[in-house]
């Protein structure tokens, strides 16, 4: 088992000689030079969403205080997932707590102590509508996009979610106040019609000018200079015209990815997989950027040998810096809705070979 290490001995040693200190970074600038070297080295870091926060037998963080030392995959195979994800949905509202219902105390603190310890740290943002009161999901009108861009009725509301979005982002620091950087993944599966931000519910250009607001705000007006922006599509129907139809521009985006997950057979996933890393590697190398799967998984894992016979077999020739699974909802109404093994699965010990093997990277404790 290879453990993710925060800088090699040979990197910190050249840079060291070269002067190109981390502190002359930002902590996005150090966070991309820490995935290049990950990429270069033929490397894979294995992500698990909200990975601390709780999991498939009905623990849960209890309260903002909790200390964070628990997850399923150290429970499996005694490493930590190296990719900590979460999503910030309900922030916008102001909430102590997250659609999933994380604290975002808990979320800050898992995502300082994941950075501590070497691990990188991604967030989505599941947010509601702000046109219908409705959630993500809501697809009811085809105005939400439109009506929070400068001209729209619900701007100003929006640009009240953008600022507790930010203020939360900003104060993602540790104890001598520096941010630490996290992959920030807004407008995901944009090339499906499922979230309010979708492909039949605005244009390409109010999404490309949905993106441009957020990154002017977040990036220029807050100052925020820990996020690496990441863009990523859903695999569906995914073809090189349709990622590059929406694609922000290569001033905005660092990392590109896509969600893919496996609904029938492990050939049909393998084959799923491998044609969206090849429109997306192709894309990230042909743009200078780097290249992830954001969100992958096989609901309920019904293959005990999955993890090394689909998942390792359709991501293992590819430049990818991570791949993430899904949550393991604690809820008991949803106890079918797990992406990552526990204690007594049946591919827990085909897990642990998974993450055993030298180029998939775990958490160093
Ligand atoms: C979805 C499901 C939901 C969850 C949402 C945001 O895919 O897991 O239950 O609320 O992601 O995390």
């Amino acid at each position: 088992m290879k453990l993710l290490k925060p800088m090699s001995v040979i990197a910190v040693v050249s840079a060291a000689l070269s002067c190109a200190c981390p502190a002359d970074q930002t902590p996005r600038e150090s966070l991309i030079s820490q995935m290049e070297e990950i990429v270069a080295e033929g490397n894979i870091l294995y992500g698990h969403q909200d990975t601390y926060l709780y999991g498939h037998d009905g623990w849960k963080l209890a309260s903002p205080e909790a200390e964070i030392v628990r997850s399923d995959i150290k429970d499996v195979c005694g490493h930590h997932a190296a990719v900590f994800g979460t999503d910030l949905g309900m922030i916008e509202l102001g909430a102590q707590a997250s659609l999933d219902k994380n604290y975002f105390e808990s979320i800050r603190k898992a995502s300082i102590q994941h950075h501590l310890q070497g691990g990188i740290v991604t967030y989505s943002w599941h947010l509601r509508n702000p046109l219908t009161g409705g959630d993500s999901w809501d697809v009811s009108s085809n105005q939400v996009v439109a009506s929070i861009l400068p001209q729209g009725e619900k701007h100003e509301l929006f640009m009240g979610w953008l600022k507790n979005l930010a203020d939360f982002l900003d104060s993602l620091r540790t104890e001598e106040g520096n941010r630490i950087p996290v992959i920030w993944r807004p407008w995901h599966e944009h090339t499906g019609s499922w979230f309010w931000w979708g492909q039949n519910l605005c244009t390409t250009e109010e999404y490309k000018a949905l993106w441009k607001m957020t990154y002017d705000y977040l990036a220029t007006e807050r100052g925020l200079d820990n996020l690496v922006w990441a863009y990523s599509p859903g695999a569906g129907g995914l073809t090189p015209e349709l990622f590059a139809e929406r694609y922000p521009g290569d001033d905005i985006v660092d990392l590109v990815g896509f969600d893919c997950y496996q609904y029938s057979t492990s050939e049909q996933y393998i084959q799923d997989m491998q044609s969206a890393l090849d429109i997306t590697v192709k894309f990230a190398k042909d743009h200078g950027k780097l290249a992830a799967v954001t969100e992958t998984g096989f609901e309920g894992i019904k293959e005990a040998n999955w993890w090394t016979q689909t998942l390792h077999k359709a991501i293992k020739d590819y430049p990818i810096v991570y791949v993430l699974t899904w949550r393991n909802a604690c809820d008991d109404h949803m106890k079918h809705h797990f992406y990552g093994p526990y204690p007594g699965h049946e591919s827990a010990e085909d897990f642990k070979a998974f993450a055993a093997d030298s180029s998939i990277i775990m958490l160093n404790e």
